[in-house]
């Protein structure tokens, strides 16, 4: 095979090539593996979304050997439930990428017989309609293929995921069983698409992203070109909810179902970057900023309208809002490919956000309850979490669950890119990559408490003096600026400066792009310390913005905090804060996995009888059901 060329201008570095030591990200990602990789496994099989797929083959068997009526039932209720074995497959591919477990491996290749035993002859993978051939056996699927994707039926969006697991898994082994079928698939699209005589715009997105990993890893145009041929399908007139209204270049802001809209505009990023497509770049530019002056919740979450699971309009940002866990995520890869194209660190500073508060959020400490709806206030009773109160076990939908996992699994790829001369660091946590930038290896450590401490030591080890420019991210909480808008703005005015030394000596790097440029001879041994102070900021929303024009919220470092009384005795709504509230940040190790709290030194929580302390965000409902408010009553209103 010939991988493609012509790619992002930045290259990340690969997940593999960076292997966490320590703290925040370590203790999810060791949860991730440890706990939810199993359980999402049995989840899937337990439900029946892998027997599907032997219902579907025992249809294809029995009808060969000359059972011509034979037909089963799906086991499950959701056509699009092959997905989420499809995204689990990926996660574990992920995790095999790391480090080989001849067991998962085992299991997973498993898994991948009963997969490709459903698929049909010609191709075609859809347990929904193999098994029960005849006549639709739900009301999404139509008489024929594909006639009802560019509404419910998800035949395309399940190939997306297929596609995205069958490059892990030949990535992480080597072996070409899954891959094989994703290309047998990719021929059928290509038979049945490619000449554009069936005109479908594919009613839920994330097909353009497996298409260009297919395209990465074979070098087959082909499959970049099926991508455009389904991005482009869209005209005047088709509905918003799936972003098929208007061409995708005409599009200027972000409509309709989130996870569909996000997965959209990083598609469009992967094609352009594959294909050179200027007017594409300007279009998701556009609908950037759109979603980061007038549509993004402070935790990073995206999509509040719980009707449609939708963007709401410009400045429609409830508190009791929806921000599924999947459109978070679809938020962060758009972030990271916009990043890939600019080396802009305001996107980063986009995806930190929602990385540590409303994407982190849809896990338990435990690992195996979830949530979907991230809201920033809940009221201790409502079942608002898809019919249950506090994070859920699983989902009759279960999209959220299985997209976390994989994204925990391989979340280290977004700490480091390079480009030519230049080594990008995106992300603070304790590490090790090994990266190759100017020609040079290179070993680098990260040793920080981030995201509780600013303190960041940096040791680069290039095998021998190495001459290359390193950029750090300087996030822009540290520079005053929450979001890259003016969306939320800080309320106090603490603003201390960031610093830096080398070998122990200060220096004033230039600032670019959000980015501390350090360009010298690296020699082994070179350290580097960065303080990012990290002091307690409140937080006012944009005045447009009803829900919180009389409210305010606090931050530390990139951590979104909320009141959350565990006792359930306060309200959030009794407390009454103000921008000259002080707080104390106290360091928890026992507390919710190890967190830092924020104590607001003169706020009484009348009935704790003490003052109110805040936890992260994405801690809440770890310690049963509560009251939660991120936005608290402004005293002086
Ligand atoms: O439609 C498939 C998935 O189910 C979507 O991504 C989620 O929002 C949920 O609707
Ligand atoms: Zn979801």
């Amino acid at each position: 095979m010939q991988p493609a060329t012509a790619d992002y201008p930045i290259r990340p570095v690969p997940f593999t090539a960076v292997r966490i030591t320590g703290g925040f990200w370590q203790q999810r990602q060791a949860e991730n593996l440890a706990t939810t990789v199993p359980y999402a496994i049995r989840q899937c099989e337990d439900t029946g979304r892998l027997r599907n797929f032997d219902l579907a083959a025992e249809t294809l068997r029995r009808r060969a050997a000359g059972e011509t009526s034979f037909q089963n039932k799906p086991v499950t209720i959701y056509p699009f439930d092959d997905s989420d074995v499809y995204k689990v497959m990926e996660g574990i591919a992920y995790a095999l990428h790391v480090r080989r477990d001849p067991a998962l491996e085992a299991r997973l290749d498993g898994w991948i017989a009963h997969v490709v035993a459903a698929q049909e002859p010609d191709g075609y993978l859809y347990t929904f309609r193999t098994m029960h051939p005849d006549s639709p056996v739900h009301e999404w699927i139509d008489e024929k293929r594909w006639l009802k994707d560019a509404d419910l039926s998800h035949e395309i969006y399940n190939l997306g995921h297929l596609y995205e697991a069958g490059v892990a898994h030949f990535e992480a082994t080597g072996k070409r069983t899954l891959l094989d079928a994703c290309l047998k698939s990719a021929e059928l699209l290509w038979r049945d698409f490619g000449d554009r005589r069936l005109r479908v715009a594919p009613g839920h997105q994330v097909i353009e992203m497996g298409l260009a990993k297919l395209h990465r890893v074979t070098g087959d145009a082909r499959w970049i070109e099926l991508a455009k041929i389904f991005l482009e399908a869209r005209s005047p007139g088709g509905k918003a909810y799936s972003q098929q209204h208007l061409p995708v270049t005409q599009q200027t802001g972000a409509v309709g179902h989130a996870v569909r809209a996000n997965y959209m505009y990083a598609g469009m990023a992967d094609v352009a970057a594959l294909t050179g497509d200027a007017d594409y770049v300007a279009a998701i530019r556009k609908i950037w900023e759109n979603v980061v002056e007038k549509k993004l919740s402070l935790t990073g979450g995206v999509g509040p309208i719980q009707h449609g699971e939708a963007y709401g309009e410009d400045y429609e940002l409830p508190n009791a809002c929806y921000n599924e866990t999947c459109a978070a995520i679809a938020l962060m890869l758009w972030n990271q490919r916009m990043f890939l194209f600019t080396g802009e660190a305001r996107y980063l500073d986009v995806l930190e956000r929602t990385a540590h508060n409303g994407f982190i959020s849809g896990v338990s400490l435990s690992g195996d309850r979830f949530f979907y709806p991230n809201p920033l206030a809940y009221d201790g009773v409502a079942k608002n979490n898809h019919d249950h109160a506090g994070r859920a076990p699983w989902f009759g939908c279960a999209c959220c669950p299985p997209n976390l996992m994989r994204t925990l699994a391989a979340l280290t790829g977004w700490f480091y890119a390079v480009r030519d001369d230049s080594l990008y660091v995106n992300f603070y946590a304790p590490n090790e990559g090994e990266i190759t930038v100017a020609g040079a290896k290179v070993r680098l450590t990260q040793t920080t408490d981030y995201p509780w401490s600013g303190a960041v030591r940096l040791i680069l080890t290039p095998e021998k003096p190495a001459a290359f420019t390193l950029r750090l991210r300087i996030p822009g909480w540290v520079e005053g600026r929450p979001v890259p808008s003016d969306l939320y703005t800080y309320a106090d005015a603490a603003c201390p400066d960031w610093s830096l030394r080398i070998a122990g000596e200060p220096v004033t790097p230039a600032l670019e792009n959000g980015y501390a440029v350090l360009t010298r001879t690296w020699q082994p041994g070179d350290t580097v310390e960065l303080e990012l102070p990290m002091p307690v900021r409140t937080v006012r929303g944009h005045p447009t913005i009803e829900a919180v024009r009389h409210r305010l919220a606090f931050e530390r470092g990139p951590v979104v905090y909320a009141f959350e009384d565990a006792a359930g005795q306060t309200d959030p709504e009794t407390l009454a804060v103000s921008a000259a509230t002080r707080a104390t940040a106290q360091v928890q190790p026992d507390l919710l996995g190890g967190v830092v709290t924020l104590v607001l030194d003169d706020v009484t929580a009348p009935a704790a009888a003490g003052p109110a302390t805040l936890i992260p965000y994405a801690t809440w409902n770890n310690r049963g059901l509560a009251p939660m408010a991120v936005w608290l009553p402004k005293a002086d209103g």
